[in-house]
């Protein structure tokens, strides 16, 4: 790492800190905050993270390979805008390290550093209705008291990792990609088993490839997958951003998935079978995978028969990338192109290597450990390492982990069993003065711009309040009201049928439920100005 080692605050006693303002989690979200909160407001605050260091998933996920698969064009701030129009990004997709010298670049322009615990875990949030403040409670057992809290806890930072029978017999070593250790392991000819094919297996699994003596793919559910387009940034958007940093944010801003272009508003089905396939060839070419997704028809994620002339593409050039017809059959999904779309360049390809082997774990189930590896269908697999690419608690698995209890001592635990309830993706009906940064029911879309918007709205709330003197709570009705529009809106799509982390399906026992706002950016920003407008409507600043 070149940036520069996070240092804890020193001389900060934490017990009995009373502060306005205690923010949760230094990632994109959090550290937007803790700008805007201490230079916009000018207020008294103190974030807290858990890692050494600045940078949120890009501190934890050094696996090999990670890199941002949104165009590092909109992977970016726009509040400084003399480092949103002169940042030198080397490649349109920033690698892992490129990102986090970045969040480290603005953390010290900006001298934030200073006002941030690292190395300090949160564990409990309780609200003290008599002071009117957040009584946080740190993992030694330090009590900090705010009038805010701020919870930018992560939308994919909770990892999960399933242990399998007898791991600790096994002489090798289980690494969890979500939390790769800094000293990066050598991997050149080991024989290395990956754990699932999401979008960190098939970055890791493309990176690893060539380098390990023997890379065995432990596949449960195949996913489509398309080419990334790996390459430099694009001069013509540094140019753009360069002459107008402002135009260039609201156009980003005004689409629906924030991802640096314009969603098609054409049925898949609309168009001849030539161009259809033309518009294809063309997205593939170009890759990203929401791209492809989203840029090329506007119905793919929603009527069967549109995403069934998005997947006959990708299925013709599985087969013509990979050699073995029996191991193109067990990469084709049997379920819709309606997951989180993933893209990675020559994923398809690496099959074809000697040193590569793919095994269906649904059909032969991961059974356990040995000292040598793993059983899979009653066979041993001989390795040396596990890497463990199994995903994450997505959207609420942070903010649950903390015992949250709000006004009459509602238990933020019990409040969502069966699935999660927020006004805008922000705040919570009976959690006053508690704020989230892409909180559940956020808009579905890239993240750094929606933060920094998210943030900026209720920046001005809390202006708001805290000019009145008043406490920011939330109608439960406007609540309720919220969730149902992001229900309907998933309902509408086929992400909501097909198993995945966007719906919850991907851990066992988790409500299938939707968690976001599927309107759009552009639309979300209607919304919630609408709200604004008519006096912060459903937020009750009392
Ligand atoms: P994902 O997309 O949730 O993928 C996890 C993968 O791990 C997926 O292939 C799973 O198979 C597999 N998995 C999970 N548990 C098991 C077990 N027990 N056995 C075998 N395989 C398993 O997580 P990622 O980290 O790749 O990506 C998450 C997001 O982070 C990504 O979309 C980016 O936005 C950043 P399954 O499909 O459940 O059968």
């Amino acid at each position: 790492m070149t940036q520069a080692q996070a240092k804890p605050l020193e001389g900060l006693k934490l017990d009995g800190l009373e502060l306005d303002v205690a923010i949760i989690g230094v990632g994109v979200g959090g550290l937007y905050a803790l700008y805007a909160m201490r230079e916009t407001l000018g207020l008294n605050v103190q974030a807290f993270d858990m890692a050494s260091g600045v940078g949120g998933t890009w501190f934890w996920n050094r696996y090999p390979g990670c890199r941002v698969d949104t165009e590092s064009t909109v992977y970016t701030y726009s509040f400084d805008l003399e480092m949103f129009q002169n940042w030198h990004w080397s490649e349109r997709y920033a690698r892992q390290s490129e990102v986090l010298d970045y969040m480290n670049a603005v953390a010290d322009k900006h001298d934030l550093k200073r006002s941030i615990n690292f190395n300090t875990k949160i564990e409990r949030a309780a609200w003290d209705e008599a002071a009117k403040r957040w009584v946080l409670t740190t993992g030694k057992g330090e009590t900090v008291r705010a009038r805010y809290l701020i919870e930018a806890v992560g939308l994919l930072s909770s990892s999960y990792a399933p242990q399998f029978p007898d791991q600790e017999k096994f002489k090798g070593q289980v690494l969890v990609a979500s939390k790769w250790p800094k000293d990066d392991p050598d991997l050149t000819g080991k024989r290395v088993a990956v754990v699932g094919t999401g979008s960190t297996g098939i970055q890791i699994i493309t990176a690893i490839a060539a380098k390990v003596g023997h890379l065995h793919v432990l596949q449960r559910t195949p996913q489509w997958v398309v080419p990334l387009g790996i390459g430099p940034f694009p001069q013509d958007v540094r140019a753009r951003i360069k002459q107008d940093p402002v135009a260039y944010r609201n156009w980003a801003l005004n689409t629906g998935t924030v991802f640096g272009f314009v969603e098609s508003t054409t049925s898949a089905l609309a168009v001849s079978a030539e161009d259809r396939a033309a518009r294809y060839e063309a997205a593939w070419a170009k890759g990203n995978g929401f791209s492809f997704m989203l840029e090329t028809f506007a119905d793919i994620t929603v009527t069967a028969e549109a995403n069934k002339t998005a997947t006959d593409f990708i299925k013709s050039k599985l087969d013509a990338a990979v050699k073995d017809p029996k191991i193109a059959a067990m990469l084709t999904p049997t379920d819709y192109y309606a997951r989180r779309p993933l893209a990675a360049d020559g994923y398809y390809e690496v099959y074809n290597r000697p040193n590569v082997t793919l095994h269906d774990v649904k059909a032969n189930k991961i059974e356990r450990y040995t000292e040598n590896g793993l059983v899979i269908g009653g066979q041993e697999i001989a390795l040396d390492v596990v890497i463990m690419a199994t995903g994450f608690d997505a959207v609420t698995g942070n903010y649950l982990k903390i015992e949250t209890i709000g006004r009459g001592g509602a238990v933020l635990r019990d409040q969502w069993k069966d699935g999660p309830r927020t006004y805008g993706g922000m705040t919570m009906a009976g959690f006053p003065n508690f704020f989230m940064v892409f909180g559940p029911f956020s808009p579905f879309t890239s993240q750094p711009l929606v933060h920094e918007w998210q943030v900026n709205y209720f920046t001005d709330l809390i202006r708001a309040a805290e000019t009145s003197g008043g406490i920011v709570d939330t109608d439960p009705a406007a609540v309720e009201s919220w969730v149902k529009i992001c229900q309907d809106g998933l309902a509408g799509t086929l992400f909501q049928v097909t198993d995945s982390w966007i719906n919850g399906a991907n851990i066992p026992g988790k409500p299938r439920t939707s968690m976001w706002y599927m309107g759009g950016m552009a639309n979300y920003m209607v919304e919630l100005n609408r709200i604004r407008d008519a006096g912060y409507a459903g937020f009750k600043i009392a």
